[in-house]
């Protein structure tokens, strides 16, 4: 299985995010993607090539051009206001508030988050270019005819919409891929999202869309992050109906439970007949991350590479979270491995 990776992930390093009210280190860091490269490594899971450089064309076929603009100068504008010390937003549109682009760059942060964990750094904006080149290369291998391939995409992608980001993620990687498929002629692409957090912003870029099928498995929204999409009755709207899927579970969920919650979604990517399979690949389901309330086992990864290998489809795996740092390599590669055996 190739694996596609670029150093340039490394030029997002977040300081700090807000959790349980205080500043803390970001959870989401450069050394998560250094270890995966290196577990793949360390099992000669395959080679490992760079990206191609594909431009932002494919990134603005899901994300609105405003928005990309405002991620290319957001840094800039920043430190013209404020200094070199990371971006952060601090408020946010009410309910009742008017929906108008503001010219100071608070007001701006503001208008295109949907949280305070989601840093802007100095090489932000390159970082996750870079991203999804790795993500569009990744899709182009699919489209030339292999069976997989591992996209080590950093800073992940699956919570950011079509024009605002959080939960870490700036440019929808998994969601720029599926796009790619399409345009290169794939009928219907199935995205399958296996990270501990439901994938809101891949939701909502296809909410609305029969050719792409989005399924999640996740933390029940009642009870986790990013609490306001992800219940099981966003099940797609207008020529979408019936192509979203969702698989809330409760906290301390255990990997029965989970997969047979597996078994589910891939049934219904079956009767869906797609041509290819995006899995937003999050290992925060590990019951040892530091964020996250599931109870997978390190053992319990390569059984589900295994059942996603059953699917029999074109797959490209696009690396989403898992913060168990010093698990992260173990937990993900073992899915990888688990599908190729
Ligand atoms: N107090 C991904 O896994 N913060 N993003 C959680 C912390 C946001 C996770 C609450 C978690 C986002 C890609
Ligand atoms: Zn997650």
């Amino acid at each position: 299985m190739i694996t596609i990776y670029s150093d340039a992930h490394a030029l997002h390093d977040g300081k700090a995010e807000l959790h349980d009210g205080k500043l803390v280190s970001s959870f989401e860091m450069p050394r998560r993607a250094e270890l995966v490269l290196a577990r793949v490594q360390e099992v000669g899971l395959g080679p490992v090539s760079p990206p191609k450089i594909f431009g932002l064309d494919p990134v603005r076929r899901v994300h609105a051009p405003d928005y990309v603009a405002f991620l290319e100068t957001a840094w800039d504008e920043w430190v013209a206001e404020h200094g070199e010390y990371d971006a952060l937003p601090f408020t946010w549109i009410g309910p009742g508030m008017r929906r108008v682009v503001p010219d100071h760059i608070d007001g701006k942060l503001g208008y295109y988050s949907f949280d305070a964990g989601t840093p802007i750094t100095a090489g932000t904006f390159r970082a996750i270019r870079s991203a999804a080149d790795v993500a569009l290369t990744g899709a182009e291998l699919i489209v030339r005819g292999e069976r997989v391939a591992f996209a080590l995409t950093r800073p992940p992608g699956h919570h950011a919409h079509r024009a605002c980001y959080g939960g870490y993620c700036f440019f929808n990687n998994a969601a720029v891929a599926a796009q790619a498929l399409r345009d290169a002629g794939a009928d219907r692409v199935a995205v399958l999202d296996i990270d501990y957090h439901h994938g809101n912003g891949t939701q909502d870029i296809f909410y609305s869309r029969g050719d792409v099928l989005f399924a999640s498995l996740h933390a029940d929204p009642v009870q986790e992050y990013p609490y306001y999409l992800g219940f099981s009755d966003e099940t797609g709207e207008g020529a979408g109906e019936g192509t979203n899927v969702n698989y809330p579970l409760p906290f301390g969920t255990g990997f029965d439970v989970w997969h047979a919650a597996l078994r589910h979604a891939l049934a219904r990517i079956a009767t869906f007949r797609a041509d290819a399979l995006v899995v937003s690949l999050g290992v925060d389901t590990y019951k040892g991350d530091p964020i996250s309330r599931f109870r997978l086992d390190t053992a319990d990864y390569p059984v589900i590479g295994a059942a996603l290998a059953g699917a029999g489809l074109p797959t490209l795996f696009v690396m989403e979270g898992g913060y168990a740092v010093e698990a992260i390599g173990v937990n993900a590669v073992g899915v990888l491995q688990g599908f190729a055996d």
